[in-house]
């Protein structure tokens, strides 16, 4: 397809990316979905070459790109392997807050976390809150210079591969003026329900009393395992705060208008993935005598699935040049989540339809496609949720 890109230097990294994608994703995706390992290594690689800091100043070891640029990248990612293209958006999600809270001290690791070497994950849901986050229960109780961190976070992608978590917890707040007296002796904390009483932690995975749970038994998305993790009196030390105390859950929110672009971007990769398999299978196939790419049938389907596909794009796209410039775009990421990931489900079932028999069993990737689909139209925010956040910005 042909690309608008703003620089020439944003057509080689696409260019990059699809020797990447040829090379290194497309002749292992099968592979690692059948036996549901996570490709570390392959992340591994990506990261070298740049590709899980793009949108980050190349000041703090990203690539300085605009996220127009990298949601393009991640497009090109999930046409191959969505799992990938989900890894390098989770990552980059995972980044967010300390690159755009984190006092000096945290920004100091940020060269590592987008370098390539450290893997992110973002912990938010917990088993009883996912859609009302602002509901979660895991608690952080200050003990000297030490949080001690309790409770269980679920759906948590990278789990057992991540480096580090962003961890979403009740801190308590204070209870009027300083966290501390002079003396440096704790002031009075507050345990408060609702959005106001989270902050956001950061906790390195191998800390004791974190203990990633057994993978989910996922429909699709295989080699991304998904799984809880729980936490047992977890020190996390309290310079790892993120952030204000208690300003967490506006952290989360603003990292998740990101993060829901990235989920977008996987969607129109997915749904073009679709497309072109879809286009090249109806091509050879030949019923009635000839190619089924001759009936109208087929034809309207392939021209719907281009139409949305490319609406999906633009949306995508419109979102992430606001945020580039600036602009409020909490909404338009949410029109964008929704829109792409319904019509990624809407151009892989079709694309099974096309190859008939043959699109429901594994000889072909349609039928994973029209899996992986599903589970974006769930994650960072259900499209329910999406709706509510458009319906609120009206
Ligand atoms: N950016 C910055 N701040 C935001 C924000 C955003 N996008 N959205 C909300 N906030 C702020 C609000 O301004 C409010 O702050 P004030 O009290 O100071 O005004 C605070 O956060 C609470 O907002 P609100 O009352 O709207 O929160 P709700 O509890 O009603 O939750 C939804 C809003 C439902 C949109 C939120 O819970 C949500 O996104 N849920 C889905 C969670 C999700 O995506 N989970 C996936 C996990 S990652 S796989």
């Amino acid at each position: 397809m042909d690309r608008l890109l703003p620089t020439p230097e944003a057509y080689e990294l696409l260019e990059l990316t699809r020797e990447l994608a040829d090379g290194e994703l497309a002749p292992r995706v099968d592979d690692f979905e059948a036996r549901g390992e996570f490709p570390r290594e392959v992340i591994r690689t990506i990261g070298r070459a740049g590709l899980l800091g793009l949108p980050y100043p190349e000041e703090v070891g990203g690539a300085g790109q605009p996220y127009e640029v990298y949601l393009q990248v991640v497009e090109l990612l999930a046409s191959r392997w969505l799992a990938v293209a989900e890894a390098v958006s989770v990552h980059t999600l995972s980044c967010y807050p300390v690159y755009a809270h984190g006092g000096e001290q945290l920004r100091k690791l940020l060269p590592d976390m987008l370098g390539g070497e450290l893997l992110g994950a973002y912990c938010l849901s917990e088993p009883q809150g996912g859609s009302d986050a602002a509901s979660l229960a895991t608690k952080a109780v200050l003990d000297g210079e030490t949080y001690l961190v309790t409770g269980t976070k679920a759906w948590i992608t990278h789990a057992a591969a991540a480096d580090f978590y962003n961890v979403f917890c009740r801190t308590g707040v204070p209870d009027g003026g300083d966290r501390r007296s002079e003396e440096g002796a704790a002031g009075a904390i507050r345990y408060i329900p609702g959005a106001a009483g989270i902050s956001c932690l950061l906790a390195d995975a191998a800390t004791p009393g974190i203990a990633p749970q057994a993978p989910e038994k996922t429909m699709g998305l295989r080699s991304s395992p998904v799984a809880q993790i729980a936490f047992d009196a977890a020190p996390v030390p309290a310079d790892r705060l993120v952030g204000p105390l208690g300003g967490g859950f506006k952290i989360a929110m603003e990292a998740l208008d990101s993060g829901r672009l990235g989920i977008a971007a996987c969607a129109v990769g997915l749904a073009q993935g679709a497309l072109d398999y879809a286009v090249a299978y109806a091509r050879e196939r030949e019923q009635f005598g000839r190619s089924i790419l001759d009936f109208q049938g087929i034809r309207f389907m392939l021209a719907d699935a281009a139409t949305g596909i490319a609406a999906a794009r633009a949306l995508v796209l419109a979102a992430a040049r606001l945020k580039d410039a600036g602009r409020p775009y909490s909404a338009e990421a949410a029109k964008a989540k929704l829109f792409a990931t319904d019509t990624a489900m809407r151009v892989t079932t079709d694309a099974v339809q096309v190859l008939g028999g043959y699109g429901y069993v594994a000889d072909h990737p349609v039928e994973r496609y029209m899996r992986e689909a599903k589970v974006l139209q769930i994650v960072e925010g259900t499209n329910q949720i999406q709706r509510l956040v458009v319906a609120k910005s009206l």
